[in-house]
């Protein structure tokens, strides 16, 4: 063996001692430990609730305690998401979970919807989200989502009223040009609102104004005073459970505010002047 062939082995040798070494001194790894249960896990007893304006809708909570020295005080939140503060009433919102050891509970709160008067809001949501005090590990189930639904408004007995959200119109729907909204009113009238009359509230252009048509076709020569500016895009009328259904399409200009007045016929039926207004902001019911 010459001398590179001899140095050769050598390194061989030194490697394998080395690595030898490395193996020996490196203790294995532990096997992975799972991380350690939190104390309690908590949720709703539910996802999502549907509520109607007017109801008052009961908020499951379940809890399962693993091991709780002392009670906690739970907060459930409210997370507004296109409700307002003023969409619902929320009175009481924290729980007392009690101290305990491998065992589960349950608790309820409630919720109420507002019926106000406002009939074409839509549909509004908010959430609920559980809130342990700080320094307390929990485990927290998802949020509930709560959607609250129009209920419409009643502005005589046996009438019932309700619309869709509005709407700004596409540009150059109307023949004027004019920027206008829309809605749709749905009307059910029952057999004891048979004598129930109705009044378009306008608006209607002042017979004062100065005409300002440039239109050929429609020379200010045709136009007649008072000259309403709101008009019915489709109007169905059919029968339903006591009584009759209206549907009601209306635009109009979106600088104004048009709308419906309820009285009495000649039987009677309806306690003052009830009004629907609808503008810019929505549709309301006035008294
Ligand atoms: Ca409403």
């Amino acid at each position: 063996m010459n001398h590179v062939v001899r140095g050769a082995v050598l390194a061989a040798a030194l490697a394998a001692a080395a690595c030898g070494s490395e193996t020996s001194s490196t203790p294995a790894a532990p096997p992975a430990q799972p991380p350690p249960s939190p104390p309690l896990t908590i949720s709703f007893a539910e996802e999502a609730i549907r509520a109607r304006e007017g109801d008052t809708i009961e908020i499951g909570l379940r809890w399962e305690i693993r091991e709780l020295a002392n009670p906690l005080q739970l907060e459930v939140s409210p997370l507004r998401m296109t409700a307002e503060a003023d969409d619902y009433v929320f009175p009481a919102n924290t729980v007392t979970i009690p101290a305990g050891s491998a065992t589960t509970g349950a608790a309820s709160l409630s919720l109420t919807a507002v019926s106000d008067r406002q009939i074409g809001e839509g549909d509004e949501t908010l959430a609920l989200r559980l809130a342990p005090p700080a320094g307390v590990a929990a485990e927290l189930g998802r949020n509930l989502e709560i959607t609250i639904s129009e209920a419409g408004g009643r502005p005589c007995p046996g009438v019932r009223i309700s619309a869709i959200p509005i709407a700004r119109l596409p540009a150059g729907s109307h023949r004027d040009d004019s920027e206008r909204f829309g809605t749709t009113l749905d009307m059910h009238f029952g057999e004891s609102a048979r004598s129930v009359r109705l009044d378009w509230t306008g608006p209607y252009l002042d017979p004062a104004a100065p005409c300002e048509s440039q239109d050929d076709d429609y020379p200010c020569s045709l136009f007649f005073w008072p000259w309403l500016q709101a008009s019915p895009t489709a109007w169905r009328v059919e029968s339903a459970a006591d009584g009759v259904r209206h549907s009601l399409g209306l635009e109009w200009p979106e600088t104004e505010h048009t709308g419906l007045r309820f009285r009495s016929g000649p039987d009677g039926g309806c306690a003052g002047a009830p009004e629907i207004r609808c503008d810019a902001g929505g549709c309301d019911l006035l008294p």
